[in-house]
């Protein structure tokens, strides 16, 4: 009997040490950086100066392990020539036993690299040590910001991962600087855009400052990081490191679910906007949205839409909503309105009009939305505020529409096909940033079934042809309509209607015609200065709208592949050379 209880205590213990084990890592991986490892000269007095390391590093591994910081600094101070000051950092996710286990290998690889020298710097994915005869601790050391790629094999959804991996590491880069900790990790997931929406793989990333810089030097340091680290995608992994501070992506966990940090609140210009998940969507009364909207008065009508018309309103607690009144025909359509509602109202996109809530009770369905004063793209095109958009706003704004579609498509967890792309479903805000409207209404693309649908809901002009006539629906339906309206964007014509012509003639067809013809300038909108733009640029963005309308289908780029070429041109943009006075 004794035995048997000896042995389960065995099993007991063993099992324990096994899952401490296994929790257990310091993360001590070092990053290289040769020829940077080491500064300044020979100690003049070696036992002294290594005398005075010693007693920081047993300050610092006390700072450590008692008092369980994962920053620290400490001094010692003798002759000038001989004063020590070190500073050791650790993520925040370790534990303190792995922060201090990652400190005891720092300190004896630094001095096992750099001998005699008076200072030393070692990066671990889990830490950093440094030392130095001088003070250093408020510097970020900019220049020395390097990157190191890691990771064999290629990432599935390379395209789609690169996007969300910037993204992700462009809001850790803006947050950060603004957390007390200096530290942030977050992780998103990415969809290969694929009918069946599966995450193909999750982005783990980290950003952290050292605690004694400022907090301008932290955000000028991770932003040197963050264009840095780039360079490493679309492999699996990549760190980016200076004195100030460190940044990493990987495509394998390294810290655990409860460590991850909420960015959102602290991310202003990214894509994502500031969410409160558990919000869901707002259920409105239908006499409310009525009365708000004078019964649904025409003074109060703002558009009409292929679903239905839009009314503006104002709910009674003063804020100004546009109110939807949706066309919902079958029952079978009537129970799939809430758990449509549900969904669409998570879709967060600084380029996506946000749905703030619906009534599903009354007569009619409503969807009500955020009001958008300036109203829609169209009407600054070829509408009454023609002329007002300069070459930078449209390139802007094109840019916009391509994100809100790729994440539409790619990065939202189901993929969204918007279906009646055109340039009165854009709307802009105002600051010109497009919002794309009227998304997710022509129901959600079937996860389990094929793309064949014979409703149609597209818009003469800007329906691909093999949706008008076939019925195939798939993302690249969206990127055909996208293509019109960059067309649109750029010439300021309609797409179905050419003016100064005798024959009506589709303005996609007058585009291919001038660019194979090399007159393309003429297409760009008389309206825009041409000293805006570069002719050959703007041939750039002919193309990229060209690509787009292509057939087959195949034949398209996928939005996120957009975004990537609108990057590129971009930055190819000329820079405006300041004309001063020549010195
Ligand atoms: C500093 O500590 C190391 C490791 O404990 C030891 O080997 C070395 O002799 C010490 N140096 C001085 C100058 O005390
Ligand atoms: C709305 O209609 C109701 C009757 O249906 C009427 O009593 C009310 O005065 C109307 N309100 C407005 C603002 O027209
Ligand atoms: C008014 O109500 C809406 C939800 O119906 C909410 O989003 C908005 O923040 C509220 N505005 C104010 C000023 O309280
Ligand atoms: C093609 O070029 C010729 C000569 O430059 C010009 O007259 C003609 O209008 C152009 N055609 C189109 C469709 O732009
Ligand atoms: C160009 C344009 O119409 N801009 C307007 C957008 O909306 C804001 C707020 O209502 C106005 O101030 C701008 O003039």
């Amino acid at each position: 009997m004794k035995q048997w209880w000896k042995m389960i205590a065995v099993v007991v213990l063993a099992v324990t040490l096994l899952i401490e084990l296994a929790m257990s890592d310091p993360q001590a991986n070092k990053i290289s950086q040769p020829g940077r490892e080491c500064s300044g000269f020979d100690a003049a007095n070696p036992s002294e100066y290594f005398r005075n390391l010693n007693s920081t590093f047993a300050d610092l591994r006390r700072q450590l392990s008692v008092e369980k910081k994962h920053f620290a600094t400490a001094e010692q101070a003798s002759t000038v020539a001989n004063n020590v000051y070190t500073l050791f950092q650790c993520r925040d996710y370790l534990s303190t036993a792995d922060c201090v286990a990652c400190f005891d290998i720092a300190k004896v690889e630094a001095r096992k690299i750099c001998k005699l020298n008076h200072g030393a710097r070692v990066i671990y994915d889990g830490c950093f040590l440094r030392y130095e005869v001088r003070t250093f601790y408020t510097e970020t050391e900019l220049g020395l910001s390097s990157e190191v790629c890691r990771g064999k094999g290629t990432v599935p959804a390379e395209t789609a991962f690169k996007l969300v991996a910037v993204q992700l590491l462009k809001d850790l880069a803006d947050a950060t600087p603004k957390l007390k900790s200096y530290f942030a990790v977050a992780k998103r997931q990415v969809f290969d855009g694929g009918p069946s929406a599966k995450a193909s793989v999750t982005v783990y990333a980290l950003a952290q400052c050292t605690g004694t810089v400022s907090q301008g030097d932290c955000g000028k340091c991770l932003m040197g990081g963050y264009s840095n680290i780039q360079a490493c995608l679309p492999q699996p992994g990549g760190s980016s490191a200076a004195g100030g501070c460190f940044m990493r992506y990987s495509v394998t966990p390294f810290f655990a679910d409860n460590d991850i940090t909420n960015i959102m609140p602290h991310v202003e210009g990214g894509d994502i906007r500031e969410v409160n998940k558990l919000q869901g969507p707002t259920i409105y009364r239908y006499k409310d949205l009525k009365s708000a909207t004078k019964n649904f008065s025409e003074e109060c009508k703002v558009g009409e839409g292929g679903f239905g018309d839009v009314y503006k309103g104002i709910i009674s607690n003063g804020t100004i909503v546009a109110v939807k009144k949706l066309v919902v025909r079958t029952s079978k359509e009537m129970a799939a309105f809430e758990s449509e509602v549900r969904l669409i109202s998570d879709v967060h996109h600084r380029n996506i009009v946000r749905l703030l809530g619906c009534s599903g009770t009354g007569p009619v369905q409503l969807l009500v939305y955020e009001y958008m004063e300036n109203g829609s793209l169209d009407t600054f095109l070829y509408g009454d505020k023609r002329g007002t958009l300069s070459w930078k706003k449209r390139v802007g704004i094109i840019l916009g529409i391509a994100r809100g579609l790729a994440y539409l498509h790619e990065q939202f967890h189901v993929c969204i096909i918007h279906r009646d792309m055109k340039s009165s479903n854009v709307l802009l805000d105002d600051d010109f940033q497009p919002q794309i409207a009227d998304f997710g209404l022509a129901r959600l693309l079937p996860t389990d079934q094929s793309h064949l649908t014979t409703r149609y809901a597209g818009t003469v002009g800007y329906t691909a042809p093999e949706y008008a006539i076939h019925g195939h629906l798939s993302e690249k339906v969206d990127t055909y309509g996208f293509g019109i309206v960059v067309l649109e964007v750029i010439s300021g014509r309609r797409c179905n209607h050419m003016k100064n012509e005798l024959v009506t003639q589709s303005l996609l067809e007058h585009a291919w015609k001038s660019y194979n013809n090399g007159t393309h300038e003429d297409l760009i909108d008389e309206t825009i200065d041409s000293g805006e733009y570069n002719v050959e640029n703007a041939k750039k963005m002919i193309e990229i709208a060209l690509k787009c309308t292509q057939s087959p289908v195949s034949l398209r780029p996928t939005m996120s592949e957009v975004v990537v070429m609108l990057m590129n041109y971009a930055s190819s943009e000329p820079k405006q050379i300041n004309k001063g006075p020549v010195e």
